[in-house]
């Protein structure tokens, strides 16, 4: 790449056609590349963002009704909570920076990074990042994550005790299961946002949302917004009707269904 190439006002992004079929795709990829490029993602996110196209890709790139039913279990939950906390890494810093805000504030929720391959220097960055999206406080940075989650073994086990550690619900994606796993241990629900219904993470959370966080963090906002009103007892009822198992079976026989008539 040479220099003029390398300035911000040349962008990659300008050389994908407006007409071009798999536009939006791209443009998506773009701002993983970008978010490395800043030194926010890792490497192996873009090995993570390529997994996901792959499942987005089997259930038709579209936010199905699997994912709605998790989508107003999640926000029921949030909503009910004393203290939720949304998780961000590096890829959802990438994506969804000014969503993860904007449900935040609808939910009233924390804001914490929280990274498989931690480094100050990335933390500091995915902070930046959300305070440029409107976030007021970002936990988990340096010296706050001084609390431990238990028989955790990865980075991932650091947490704010102001955060994660005293959250009873706590919204994540783009996840191994062990943390999810851990986390469930202690009692907390976890709400696990996973184009991949068979993951480990998608199979320990209490709700899996099936779908892209690019899709379903607007989604998310919206319900947020209008179940805002609802009193505490249909958001309950909205909670014990809600099953996660029902869910990940549902997403998996669309996607088998689709296969085969697709390939007919
Ligand atoms: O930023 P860090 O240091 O915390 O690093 C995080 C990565 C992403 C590298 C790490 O968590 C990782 O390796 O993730 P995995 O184990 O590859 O899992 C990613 C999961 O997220 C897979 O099941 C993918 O299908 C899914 N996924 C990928 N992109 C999306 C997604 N799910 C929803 N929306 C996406 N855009």
């Amino acid at each position: 790449m040479d220099k003029a190439q390398g300035s911000k006002e040349w962008s990659v992004r300008s050389l994908i056609p407006e007409n071009h079929p798999r536009k939006e795709s791209l443009i998506i990829r773009e701002k993983i590349v970008e978010g490395l490029e800043e030194g926010y993602v890792v490497p192996q996110g873009l090995i993570a963002h390529g997994r996901g196209e792959c499942f987005d890709y089997l259930i038709g790139e579209k936010t199905q009704q699997f994912a709605i039913d998790a989508i107003k279990a999640s926000v029921a939950t949030l909503l009910l909570a004393k203290h939720p906390v949304i998780s961000v890494n590096g890829n959802m810093a990438a994506l969804v920076p000014k969503e993860i805000v904007e449900l935040a504030k609808e939910v009233n929720a924390k804001i914490e990074v929280n990274l498989f391959y931690r480094t100050v220097e990335r933390e500091k960055a995915i902070e930046k990042v959300l305070r440029e999206a409107g976030a007021e406080e970002v936990l988990g940075v340096g010296e706050d994550a001084s609390a431990t989650i238990p028989e955790l073994f990865s980075e991932r086990r650091r947490v704010s005790p102001r955060g994660i550690l005293i959250a009873d619900v706590v919204l994540l994606a783009l996840e191994d299961g062990d943390r999810t796993e851990a986390l469930t241990r202690m009692g907390k629900k976890v709400i696990a946002i996973d184009l991949n219904p068979l993951s480990r993470t998608a199979r320990m959370a209490s709700i899996t949302i099936v779908d892209n966080v690019i899709r379903a963090f607007p989604i998310l906002i919206k319900y947020a917004r209008a179940m805002k009103s609802y009193s505490r007892d249909t958001l309950e009822e909205i909670v014990k009707k809600y099953d996660n198992k029902t869910v990940l079976t549902t997403s998996l026989r669309f996607i088998a269904q689709r296969l085969s008539e697709i390939s007919l």
